[in-house]
C-alpha cells in the first residue's frame, strides 16, 4: 500500500497559527497502521519556528484520508519567508511513503515606530527627551530617520 502527501507544497502565513497537512492512503489493509512524522528545518527552527504536535498517527482500515496540523509560532521577529520539510516513515516494509511535503512559512510580522506622546512641551534651554515604542523586532540593526519641521509662528 502508498501513503503519501496530497501536496508536495504548503504555503502558510505565520498568521494563520496552523497548517493542516493531508496524507492520501492507496491500498487495502485490514489492521491499523502507524505511520511516523518527522520534520526537518531548512531556514526555520523546530519549536521555534513551527511544533509538530504529533510524531505519528494512527492510519485505521478503510481510511482514504487522514490530516494533521502543525503548529505555527508568530514570532513578532520581522524576517525573511521560512521553509521546512516533513517526511513520513513506517517501519511497516508493505508501506511505501511518498517524498517530504515542503511548508513555507510567510513572515507576517509587521514592524511599527510610534512616539510616546503626540505632544511634548519643553522649557526654552532645557533638553526633550524624545522616546519611540516599537512593536516587532528585527533580528538586525536598522537606522530610522527623524526630520522636524515647524508650524505656525
Ligand atoms: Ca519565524
Ligand atoms: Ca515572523
Amino acid at each position: 500500500m502508498n501513503v503519501s502527501f496530497e501536496q508536495m507544497q504548503y504555503s502558510v502565513k505565520e498568521i494563520q497559527q496552523f497548517v493542516t497537512l493531508c496524507i492520501s492512503v492507496f491500498g487495502n489493509y485490514e489492521i491499523s497502521l502507524k505511520l511516523i512524522i518527522s520534520a526537518s528545518s531548512n531556514s526555520s527552527e523546530t519549536d521555534n519556528d513551527f511544533m509538530l504536535c504529533n510524531t505519528s498517527i494512527l492510519i485505521s482500515p478503510a481510511e482514504v484520508e487522514n490530516c494533521f496540523n502543525i503548529t505555527i509560532a508568530q514570532d513578532n521577529v520581522v524576517e525573511s519567508n521560512e521553509k521546512f520539510y516533513v517526511a513520513l516513515e513506517s517501519d511497516n516494509t508493505a508501506i511505501k511513503t511518498g517524498s517530504p511535503a515542503a511548508v513555507e512559512i510567510i513572515d507576517s510580522t509587521v514592524l511599527t515606530f510610534a512616539f510616546n506622546h503626540n505632544v511634548y512641551m519643553v522649557t526654552e534651554g532645557m533638553e526633550l527627551n524624545i522616546c519611540i515604542s516599537t512593536a516587532g523586532r528585527l533580528n538586525r540593526s536598522l537606522e530610522i530617520l527623524v526630520i522636524s519641521y515647524s508650524q505656525g509662528k
